[in-house]
């Protein structure tokens, strides 16, 4: 899909036009101008749930309003507010999390799914690295015992960054992939037990199914959905069919070297939750931390 750039500035150019042309708008006014550039919007990888939230907030402080500066820098200022808010929420404190854990369980288990090909497996090696590097010692859970390429994949990633891996046989349970490394984790005194999981597409029941058994089994600590930053619109697809198989807890958005900040930002306008990271690049270290105004200065540029 080619996605046409920087769709907020056109909305911004056209509305500050419009009043230059008119003085004041009114609430026809502003419909009007989103229904000239839907596609614009939508091709630009806005969500329509976004596009109209967007439109609400707008008529909300736009209508009969007077003007006397420059409108479009207002209208910048406004909806980059509205956005920084909506999407401000919180950091994650992994030490906490896992200290916590620890309490209760000796190790913490983090789980980490989505749609195939999304970079779920590098994520979670990233995740790993970041946690060797705060100290704690990982071991990994090869539960995408779906496709074959998906282990091998995985041990190599796995074997760059010297942390084990335990795996199970082809097609074998991944729920008890994930209870035998997790037994493992206990007694050779690992600290975090990083889940891989396979690739699900929302309507496959049956994989849904065995993403649910493996978070009642593991229990996880941190439920960790990684979408790809690439997926336009499509990314809220993601994000709501995923919570309604296992709630999130944090967000990977990947590819965002490839793809820019809006799957980022929209994932988390929905989700509410926090960004773990994001991932640039095809690196193991190629993470970088969710700002949200960063996200929306450039989403607006
Ligand atoms: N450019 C870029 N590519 C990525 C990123 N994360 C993952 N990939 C690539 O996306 C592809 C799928 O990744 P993988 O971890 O196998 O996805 P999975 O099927 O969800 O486990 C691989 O070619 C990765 O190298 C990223 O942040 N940036
Ligand atoms: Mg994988």
């Amino acid at each position: 899909m080619v996605q046409r750039r920087a769709p907020l500035k056109l909305l911004l150019k056209k509305v500050a036009s419009k009043i230059g042309v008119k003085g004041r708008l009114s609430r026809s006014d502003i419909e009007g101008i989103f229904l000239e550039i839907e596609l614009d919007l939508l091709e630009g990888g806005l969500a329509l749930e976004l596009v109209d939230d967007i439109k609400k907030h707008m008529i909300s402080y736009l209508v009969e309003r007077e003007f006397r500066g420059d409108p479009e820098s207002f209208l910048r200022n406004e909806l980059k507010n509205f956005l920084i808010k909506s999407i401000s929420v919180g950091g994650l404190d992994l030490r906490k999390i896992i200290e916590r854990a620890k309490e209760e369980k000796e190790i913490s288990v983090f789980l980490f799914f989505g749609f195939n090909g999304v970079g779920k497996s590098l994520s979670l090696v990233k995740t790993a690295k970041v946690l060797m590097d705060l100290g704690y010692k990982p071991l990994i859970a090869a539960a995408d015992t779906f496709r074959s390429a998906a282990l091998e994949q995985l041990e190599g990633y796995a074997k760059e960054i010297a942390v084990p891996l335990v795996k199970g046989d082809r097609g074998a349970d991944p729920a008890s992939v994930v209870y035998n490394a997790i037994s493992k984790a206990i007694s050779k005194g690992f600290d975090v037990v990083l889940s891989d999981t396979a690739g699900r597409r929302a309507m496959d029941r049956n994989l849904a199914g065995e993403l649910r058994k493996i978070a009642r089994v593991s229990n996880p600590d941190l439920k960790v959905l990684v979408v790809d930053g690439l997926a336009g619109s499509d990314v809220i697809n993601q994000c709501r069919s995923f919570n309604e198989i296992v709630p999130v807890d944090a967000l990977v958005v990947t590819k965002v070297d490839a793809g820019g900040y809006v799957a980022a930002v929209q994932a988390v306008y929905f989700l509410k939750k926090p960004v773990l990271f994001l991932g640039v690049g095809t690196s193991i270290t190629d993470i970088k931390p969710f700002f949200p105004e960063e996200a929306v200065n450039f989403i607006l540029d």
